[in-house]
């Protein structure tokens, strides 16, 4: 178990001088984020458990990531590949997220809708339906892509993990949202890619007696059994099985995205398959980017209590007892390295710990500095709306409230327009 890092790196140094407010009259160095009292104290009423002042976490130790579990340091690319990353996977599948169960199936596509002149000619539509079959039964996840037209090579692509009911991603454009915003992504040269999640599992709890888990599931489950959200992440890589056939697509440029509960997905989905080449974590919280021994706004045993389908029957043992936990989310995001990685979160979002998140990236750093992908952030957080990133990883905390914005998916453009162009 180690402390977190506490060096002041360098980097650190040159950052922090390179964010002095200058319109201020004495130059001072501009502050990190930290959350606004107003916001603390309008969440922190009377009766209410959970907790969102930074003075009243309490001292913690993450295990570390580079040390395997005999205790062996992991000091070289080869042990990190065939050794700590099995192991941290494995991790999680036994205690946070579930296995994927070993049923066979089969995939079938079908293309049942195009437009080559969508968007005002600017892109081309495809509607795809990914038939899966097992046991007799069958499964359908309806998949929308919009490709650029003007672009003579394979477009990367963002794959968006939907979790917020269709209005968000209409084929026909007739109703836009900020949280899909394909003609500004088709716009910078980027395929826009979407499903919704409740084609692959409905989001509440029925004991496992419907979506993809009637097809796949054997009973009775052991309590390392998927979840809805491991569903999710499975669920996305049987879109990513089509996008890698898709001629339009550049396979090897493909970004997941998830929101919130899709956010935490997104997450999962990037650590069992690395073909997603990046992972953006949109305000993913408790159970995705959020230090979980932080017990800092929802905690495990709130979020099991709540939504008792979405992690496997394992990770209840954890709720009140953190630091019992084998692993922290540091680890989690470490799993996407040496690929992409994008972090965010919104300053009103106290629930989905907004500082556990930066500390998760931060603490995960090692892992894509091992792997020859040079990253270093400082421990302190950046200021609100100041997008950092370095080497591999990047994050920004925007203002506001708990939500995917145009401003937010400007960020991850940027990003990709360094790592995947
Ligand atoms: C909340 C839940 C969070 C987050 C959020 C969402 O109710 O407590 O963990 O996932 O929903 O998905 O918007």
């Amino acid at each position: 178990m180690i402390k977190e890092r506490k060096h002041v790196s360098l980097f650190a140094i040159i950052f922090l001088s390179l964010v002095f407010d200058c319109s201020k009259s004495s130059a001072q160095p501009v502050q990190g984020w930290t959350a606004s009292k107003e916001t603390v104290e309008s969440l922190s009423k009377p009766g209410i458990e959970f907790n969102y002042h930074e003075e009243k976490v309490s001292a913690y130790s993450l295990p570390d990531v580079l040390k395997s579990q005999d205790g062996k340091k992991i000091s070289s690319q080869r042990q990190w590949v065939s050794l700590r990353r099995n192991e941290i996977l494995e991790l999680f599948r036994s205690n946070v997220f579930g296995r994927v169960p070993e049923t066979s199936y089969k995939t079938a596509f079908k293309i049942v809708n195009t437009d080559k002149n969508a968007i005002n000619g600017t892109a081309s539509l495809k509607q795809i339906e990914i038939l899966i079959t097992a046991g007799g039964k069958e499964l359908v996840i309806d998949l929308t892509l919009f490709t650029p037209n003007n672009s003579k090579k394979p477009s990367p692509a963002f794959l968006l993990i939907n979790n917020r009911g269709p209005a968000n991603t209409d084929p026909l454009r007739k109703v836009k949202s900020e949280f899909w915003p394909v003609e500004e992504a088709i716009a910078r040269g980027y395929a826009m890619a979407v499903f919704a999640n409740s084609d692959v599992d409905p989001d509440n709890y029925d004991e496992f007696k419907n979506g993809i888990h009637i097809l796949l599931d054997k009973n009775p489950r052991p309590d390392d059994a998927w979840g809805t959200l491991a569903a999710w992440a499975w669920g996305a890589s049987r879109c990513m099985d089509y996008l890698v056939t898709d001629k339009d697509i550049d396979a090897h440029k493909v970004a997941v995205v998830g929101h919130s509960r899709g956010g935490k997905t997104a997450l999962w989905a990037g650590a069992e398959d690395t073909r997603f080449a990046m992972v953006i974590s949109n305000e993913s919280g408790c159970g995705g980017a959020a230090l979980a021994r932080r017990k800092y706004g929802e905690t495990i045993a709130r979020i099991n209590t709540a939504f008792p389908h979405w992690f496997c029957t394992n990770n209840k043992k954890f709720g009140n007892n953190e630091d019992a936990l084998p692993l922290d989310m540091h680890m989690l995001l470490a799993l996407a390295a040496p690929r992409a990685l994008y972090v965010d979160c919104a300053s009103e979002d106290l629930w989905g710990d907004p500082r556990g998140s930066y500390l998760a990236l931060y603490n995960a750093v090692p892992v894509f500095n091992l792997l020859g992908i040079k990253s270093d952030i400082p421990e302190t957080m950046p200021p609100l709306n100041k997008q950092i990133i370095s080497g591999n990883v990047a994050f920004h905390i925007r203002d506001g409230s708990h939500n995917m914005l145009l401003k937010d998916w400007n960020w991850f453009m940027d990003f990709a327009d360094i790592v995947m162009k």
